[in-house]
């Protein structure tokens, strides 16, 4: 489909409705999040904790599998106004800045003139899971649902810039998204990256899981850096622009970094500022899909836990499973593993509930560099609430 009206209709009406509705009950409470009750388009209710920007939660339910439906994938802008409308007669994507000669391509174009080369990679929001930080830290008060994984499909951002040709000492490159800060006091939604970061991986995207990429999933085309935290990965990408110097800007400078120390963390309670770097890659992570905090199982049956796990492309050794609040620990069955390091790895364990009442299940993922998820109380704090990856824990009720 070239034209996209329907979708500026849609959006509005879904807008206007979500603002009365987000807040009440919702139909079926999820881990203490609620779901909407209005859908934005090509996406099914979320939790939803604002419309403008839509910021969408994949409800935990969904990690049950390794791939992330496209209509279950969170979403998350900055800005409050969004394109609703991508003509793809006129849309171009830009390349500019120190390079030998200024391209210009059609999404057509970037399909037909580039290898495609594909990667299955996991998309996570630095700030994903900061609401289990205590004291709060900052930011959107995000459960586990702001990652999913997908395959993605475009072409190679190194193959787009040699066709432009870097010029000498051009070692920075900035990404551009589409849309335009609210006024001209707040900043656009750019982020720059060393050169010496693009590997061979980092792809611009223009399919997600076989599919055109989904409007708040960053239509038409989206870079993609598999082993990396989202902020870098732009959507409704505009320009590539090469820069011999870093720059300034306030999505580099002031937003998804860390405190530069060996543990990454700081005394919420002390006022001295810390030195920080960017978040970068992602550590190893696992994520109970079933059961939920709101599943009841019958004493002395079978209950399979299933979930996912993931780190920055690594490699997952052994995700293992407490049932009995941490004191003891079995590996759970892995997936074979053919979607590739980026990717989500499945994990499943069979346990049979012998006791009546409340039993907290907890996954543990363990990565090949021998990285471990710690336990809750042993994560460091950082202000921004970035990184978080305490051991998952789920509540069931045995009946
Ligand atoms: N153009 C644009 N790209 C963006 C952002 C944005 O606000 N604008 N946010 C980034 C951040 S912080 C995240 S977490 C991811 C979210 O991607 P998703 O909405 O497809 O889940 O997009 C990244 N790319
Ligand atoms: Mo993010």
């Amino acid at each position: 489909m070239q034209r996209r009206d329907f979708f500026k209709k849609s959006l509005v009406v879904a807008g206007v409705a979500a603002v009365g509705t987000s807040l009440e009950a919702a139909s079926q409470p999820l881990d203490g999040q609620k779901l909407s009750k209005v859908a934005f388009p090509q996406k099914r209710p979320m939790i939803t904790y604002s419309d403008r920007p839509p910021l969408l939660e994949t409800p935990r339910e969904v990690f049950t599998n390794a791939i992330t439906p496209n209509d279950h994938f969170f979403v998350r802008w900055h800005m409050p106004e969004i394109p609703t409308y991508i003509d793809l007669n006129t849309y171009r994507l830009k390349v500019d800045g120190l390079v030998e000669k200024e391209l210009s391509f059609t999404l057509d174009q970037l399909k037909a003139e580039f290898e495609p080369v594909e990667v299955v990679s996991v998309l996570q929001c630095g700030g994903n899971g900061r609401s289990a930080f205590a004291p709060i830290a900052g930011g959107i008060q995000w459960g586990n649902g702001a990652v999913g994984n997908a395959k993605w499909k475009g072409a190679r951002l190194r193959d787009i810039l040699e066709r432009a040709g870097i010029k000498k000492g051009a070692d920075w490159i900035s990404f551009y998204g589409l849309e335009k800060a609210a006024y001209y006091k707040t900043p656009n939604f750019v982020r720059e990256m060393h050169m010496e970061e693009l590997g061979d991986h980092v792809i611009v995207a223009y399919e997600m899981n076989g599919e055109e990429l989904p409007y708040l999933n960053g239509y038409p085309v989206r870079l993609i850096i598999p082993g990396y935290y989202s902020d870098s990965w732009v959507k409704m990408l505009s320009n590539l622009t090469v820069t011999a110097k870093y720059e300034e800007l306030f999505f580099m400078d002031v937003a998804y970094r860390i405190p530069d120390n060996a543990t990454e963390s700081e005394d919420p309670h002390s006022h001295k500022k810390v030195k920080t770097k960017p978040i970068t890659t992602m550590n190893v992570k696992s994520m109970i899909g079933y059961p939920t905090n709101e599943t009841k199982v019958y004493c002395n049956s079978h209950t399979t836990v299933r979930g996912v796990a993931f780190d920055q492309g690594k490699g997952i050794k052994e995700v293992q499973i407490s049932v009995d609040g941490g004191k003891t620990w079995e590996a759970a069955i892995l997936d074979d593993g053919t979607l590739g390091r980026y990717s989500f790895r499945e994990f499943r364990y069979t346990f049979k509930p012998g006791t009546y009442g409340k039993v907290k299940i907890m996954s543990k993922a363990i990565n090949l560099a021998g990285e471990v998820q710690p336990l809750a109380e042993e994560m460091g704090w950082n202000h921004g609430g970035y990184k978080y990856n305490g051991i998952d824990v789920v509540t069931i009720e045995v009946v």
